[in-house]
């Protein structure tokens, strides 16, 4: 279970201690201290039913050439098979038990401040949104970095579609809760289900990319199918993946990484080279694929697009 396999990409782990391994092999002592992980066994995984996808024949989407990048996209075989998803699983190797994840039919619960709540199955969703392509950068807490061509669309779109009231000031989402297809959902000392949160601002910028598919497919089960999070100047663990309900409030959603470390993992998690993760610097990247360590960005590199959200907030770590 905690043995880290090491993949042909990966380059021995100096600079950024891994947060899985750290977190979990620590959880896990206590665990068995207290006599109970055995009690949270037993289950059998689901069997793996590869249904097919009835949004495939909509791709690829149309790239807008609008976001650019300044290095080569990372092979698809990494991006699939190199993922943080602690629903199943706290190390990178999680793309097999991800396939056990049903994602027909899936619906998404829209709730909250909003003029009527409702539900909305995927498919109906994808036929309501402008769809398109961006490539974006995604860096890791961790210090990982890739370069993907996602599909999806524009969160602003969805806001319009969802009718936030007025009064709502923070878009909450949430990840599926089902322990049987997900054995990290068993890990008890997690704060289950996954959570997080944006800003309405945050959400209606132009960047914010709520994302359907990667490489012009469906996205993988294991990169966040049918529907995840994009916040491409804010650090990975923002873009939710496996989303189930969206919901709109006038409080700051408790996050499940802010939940779990609040020293470690804030609220606004904006990337800053010049603030250092308690236990590591981010200071640079190690970019998936080339394994070559470059240097990490402010606002990972969006700061034309985002920096201007930040400018009235007074008093708050803005990068942790
Ligand atoms: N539900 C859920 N969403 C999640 C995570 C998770 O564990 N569970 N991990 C986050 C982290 S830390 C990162 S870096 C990205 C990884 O996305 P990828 O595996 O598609 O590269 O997903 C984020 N979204
Ligand atoms: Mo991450």
């Amino acid at each position: 279970m905690l043995v880290r396999r090491k993949r042909g990409w990966e380059i021995p782990e100096s600079r950024a201690t891994p947060e899985p391994v750290f977190r979990d092999r620590r959880r896990v002592l206590q665990a068995l201290g207290a006599g109970s992980l055995l009690a949270a066994r037993g289950f059998a995984p689901a069997q793996a039913a590869e249904e097919s996808d009835p949004s495939a024949a909509l791709y690829p989407f149309k790239r807008d050439p609008r976001y650019t990048l300044d290095r080569p996209l990372t092979p698809q075989k990494i991006v699939a098979h190199y993922n943080n998803f602690y629903e199943f699983g706290p190390d990178k190797s999680i793309a097999g038990l991800a396939q056990a994840l049903p994602i027909r039919p899936w619906t998404i619960l829209v709730d909250g401040l909003v003029e009527k709540p409702f539900t909305i199955g995927i498919d109906d969703l994808l036929r309501k949104m402008p769809l398109e392509e961006r490539l974006y950068r995604h860096r890791c807490v961790e210090a990982w970095s890739i370069a993907v061509p996602w599909s999806g669309f524009a969160m602003a779109a969805f806001l319009r579609l969802a009718k936030p009231l007025a009064a709502a000031k923070y878009v909450r989402f949430q990840t599926f809760l089902d322990a049987k297809v997900a054995p990290g959902e068993r890990r008890f000392w997690y704060p289950w289900p996954y959570v997080e949160g944006a800003t309405i601002a945050e959400g209606e910028n132009e960047l914010a990319f709520l994302v359907t598919g990667l490489y012009g497919k469906p996205l993988p089960k294991q990169d966040g199918a049918p529907l995840r999070l994009v916040l491409p100047w804010k650090y990975g663990f923002k873009s939710i993946k496996s989303i189930v309900r969206v919901s709109f409030t006038d409080k700051r959603p408790h996050t499940f990484w802010s939940k779990l470390d609040p020293n470690e993992y804030g609220f606004w998690a904006n990337v800053n080279p010049a603030v250092p993760h308690p236990r590591w610097s981010q200071a640079f990247e190690r970019e998936l694929g080339t394994d070559k360590r470059v240097p990490t960005l402010i606002w990972n590199g969006y700061g034309d697009f985002v920096a201007h959200l930040y400018a009235g907030i007074k008093g708050q770590e803005l990068f942790r």
